[in-house]
């Protein structure tokens, strides 16, 4: 890599520790954040900034003209809930961010863009345990829709245009940086907040609604591992599998009574579960873990001891 790395989407819960990754291993001056407002006071003062939004071509073309960049992360989505409030601008959002940066690479303009997809794309018919790289796909949700049209247009890129664009199907995600923001996942970050602040927590899926998760540390690394990989070891060009763990919030909650004991789950189940429902328990990332050496580092018990320790301050 000899240009730049242009982040979209930098604000948000991968984008924040994304950055901060990527400025630690290349230098802050080498990593631009962008995205459609500023973000959180240290990923400001950490180095450039451009405020873009993902949709208008020409200004992250100006973007990447300006600061010779030839890798982007795109990291901008419309996530699991929220999108299914707002569904056609879910689509826009989704869709034609991916659309800008797919034909700057076509056009030669960037080298290589990292685009992230979801266990979002798997539905009701998918198979729950162990889900197959390749299987039934039929998502029931706009954001899974979206996910899963944006691998096959990523796929086509690359076998008709050899655009180098890599890809993981994230779960979901846990961190104490910033919170996420709009998705079905996000009780398993809420529950440390909740917590520690209140030592109970109302829960909107139901106590045994198993859905595959990961430590934000692991998801950056995989990210930054895949990125890496010689272009051949990455065979697959729609998007990998990528698993760590799976629990339900009773398991959670249990996760964290180690630390506080009187803390309380109780549960009342809202228009997520019918999401959560039609995603995978378990995921089988068998490709991954060939094919570029992935492998998770955190469980559940290390997450609740990291997370909680982390956030404590906050509440006092
Ligand atoms: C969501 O819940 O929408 C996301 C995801 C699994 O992609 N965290």
């Amino acid at each position: 890599m000899n240009g730049r790395i242009l982040i979209i989407g930098a604000c948000g819960q991968i984008g924040t520790e994304l950055t901060a990754a990527l400025r630690e291993r290349f230098g802050a001056e080498r990593v631009i954040a962008s995205d459609i407002r500023k973000g959180n006071a240290t990923l400001m003062a950490s180095g450039p900034f451009e405020i873009a939004d993902a949709m208008d071509y020409k200004t992250i073309e100006d973007i990447v003209y300006r600061h010779k960049v030839d890798t982007i992360y795109l990291m901008a989505a419309m996530l699991s809930a929220i999108a299914e409030r707002f569904p056609e601008k879910a689509w826009n959002l989704n869709m034609n961010s991916l659309f800008n940066v797919l034909n700057l690479a076509k056009e030669g303009k960037v080298e290589k863009v990292f685009w992230p997809s979801s266990i979002a794309v798997f539905g009701p018919s998918t198979p729950k345990q162990d889900t197959p790289q390749q299987t039934i796909m039929e998502p029931t949700t706009v954001y899974g829709i979206s996910k899963q049209t944006g691998e096959r247009w990523c796929e086509y890129y690359h076998s008709k245009y050899d655009v180098d664009v890599r890809s993981v199907r994230y779960p979901g995600l846990i961190s104490y940086t910033t919170e996420p923001g709009g998705g079905t996942t996000d009780y398993a970050v809420d529950i440390y907040h909740r917590a520690l602040k209140h030592h109970h927590y109302r829960c909107f899926l139901k106590k045994d609604t198993t859905l595959p998760m990961m430590y934000m540390e692991d998801a950056i690394r995989a990210t930054i591992s895949i990125m890496d990989a010689a272009p051949e070891t990455v065979k697959i060009r729609s998007s990998y599998n990528l698993a760590a763990i799976s629990f339900d919030p009773e398991e959670s909650a249990a996760s964290i009574r180690k630390h506080i004991p009187d803390f309380k789950i109780t549960y009342e189940p809202d228009f997520r579960q019918e999401i959560a429902d039609s995603w995978p328990q378990t995921i089988d990332d068998t490709p991954a873990r060939a094919d570029w050496d992935w492998k998770h580092n955190y469980d559940l018990n290390d997450i609740t001891t990291v997370m909680l320790k982390n956030l404590k301050p906050q509440y006092g």
